[in-house]
């Protein structure tokens, strides 16, 4: 079983048509969570996963659960993979998507290989990783390793006015288990990098280590709406000048940050939003990440204190409210010795890496030992349409997962490995049965 690999076309296939579904009449492709469209791709995953044989779950805050129990103990803590279905606005097809469907199409692959794992597998699908329409991002996953009351997270109000358990009802995915129903022996997430890196290095693997700390803020500027055409300069309280001095602070120190920092404003409104009133009012959200906790911190230091100075110079008042708060994470360094080995094994370039993005990965490391495998991003682009992976990229990181899988699931993995009987042409003592060649599972 040592040279198995996964169906590329099948994979790629799945990976195509779920990228049809959510489509608007413009093309784009938008399945905001718990949205109708992420019901479409919702649908398709649980309809491929239950074609397969698995038995699907769903939780309370909608995470979807596709498990493969069929293994020499049934019982065991189960080997997790997974990643998201929903997407932000005018998507690409990867982002996401990939990990879940790499995890069934390993799952598929193992199973038609008759492999018998020696810990059940689950594929998961956690709810609303994006947080573009629920703050804050990876909401499933973060309820799901405790972060988050579900409660609370059912009761978040969208950027739409829409509640999120409301919507989740209405789609039918207001599951019955309770989040963290299972406890992941390990989870391993496949995902494409989003970035520059491996592109740029000519790398066809990253094995990610760690994960940078996210904040995320809406501020609220309140000035005064007055006449454009009338009112003196010196004498204006403006909220979108206020507001791009801002976006400028931000930017500008970010550029100069010695750790990396980052930083996005992604949305904004102006209030009443007319051509010639001086803005009354100025939302938007406010988005700075860092690899370094304490840089984080600064950061938002920073733009607290520059607030209260814009504040005073422009006779505006500024409120901020917190949106999401992720600290830096590291992942589990025997998981990520695993990735690099099982690339190495298939003659793929491969590195450590930090990830950029956030991911249900640093949801679940809170719960279980996680770490994440990352292919190339064309250009580094994603979050954009023009988001791409060459196929034989696809196929490579689907084929390290499915070897990571194969090693965590063994019987050697699970302590299960007993001496092969002094028959067999493979090993006669227990000490020998740690050689990868003698994998015996105990006799059904
Ligand atoms: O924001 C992120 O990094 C992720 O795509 N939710
Ligand atoms: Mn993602
Ligand atoms: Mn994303």
């Amino acid at each position: 079983m040592s040279n198995l690999s996964i169906d590329g076309e099948r994979l790629l296939a799945r990976l195509r048509a779920l990228g049809e579904l959510g489509r608007g009449a413009d093309g784009k492709l938008t399945r905001l969570a718990a949205s109708a469209a992420d019901k479409l791709g919702r649908d398709q995953f649980v309809q491929w996963a239950k074609a397969l044989g698995l038995d699907v779950r769903v939780d309370r805050i909608g995470n979807i659960f596709a498990l493969w129990t069929e293994a020499t103990d049934p019982k065991a803590a189960p080997l997790m993979l997974g990643s998201h279905i929903d997407t932000v606005i005018d998507a690409g097809i990867y982002d996401g998507c990939y990990g879940v469907l790499a995890g069934l199409e390993v799952v598929e692959t193992l199973r038609e290989a008759g492999f018998t794992p020696c810990r059940p597998i689950v594929i998961a699908a956690f709810t609303n990783e994006e947080g573009v329409r629920y703050a804050p991002d990876m909401m499933g996953s973060l309820v799901y390793s405790g972060g988050l009351a579900a409660d609370a997270a059912l009761a978040v109000k969208g950027a739409d006015g829409s509640v999120l358990g409301e919507e989740l009802a209405r789609i039918g995915y207001a599951g019955a288990e309770e989040p963290g129903f299972l406890k992941p022996d390990a989870y391993i997430e496949l995902h494409i990098e989003q970035g520059p890196v491996l592109e740029r290095e000519g790398l066809a693997i990253g094995a990610v280590e760690n994960l940078q700390g996210i904040s995320w803020q809406r501020i609220t500027i309140e000035g005064v709406a007055n006449h454009a055409g009338t009112t003196p300069m010196a004498l204006r309280h403006d909220a979108g000048h206020a507001a791009a001095r801002i976006i400028a602070f931000l930017h500008e120190r970010a550029s100069a940050s010695p750790s990396g920092t980052v930083a996005t404003v992604g949305t904004i409104a102006f209030e009443p939003n007319a051509i010639n009133v001086i803005p009354a009012r100025a939302t938007f959200t406010v988005d700075l990440r860092d690899p370094n906790e304490e840089c984080l911190a600064a950061e938002e230091q920073a733009l607290a204190e520059y607030l209260k100075q814009i504040a005073q110079e422009q006779g505006v008042a500024i409120s901020a409210e917190r949106l999401a708060r992720f600290a830096p994470v590291t992942f589990d360094a025997k998981l990520v010795a695993e990735i690099e080995s099982a690339a190495d094994a298939r003659g793929l370039s491969a590195r450590a890496m930090t990830s950029g993005a956030g991911h249900d990965a640093q949801m679940i490391a809170r719960i279980a030992p996680a770490a994440m495998i990352f292919v190339p991003s064309i250009g580094g682009i994603s979050h954009n349409p023009k988001e791409f992976t060459p196929e034989t990229d696809l196929v490579a990181g689907a084929n390290v997962l499915l070897d990571v899988v194969k090693r965590l699931a063994s019987p050697r993995a699970c302590g299960h490995c007993r001496p092969a009987p002094p028959s067999s042409p493979c090993c006669a003592s227990a000490a020998s049965c740690a050689s990868a060649a003698c994998e015996t599972p105990p006799a059904a």
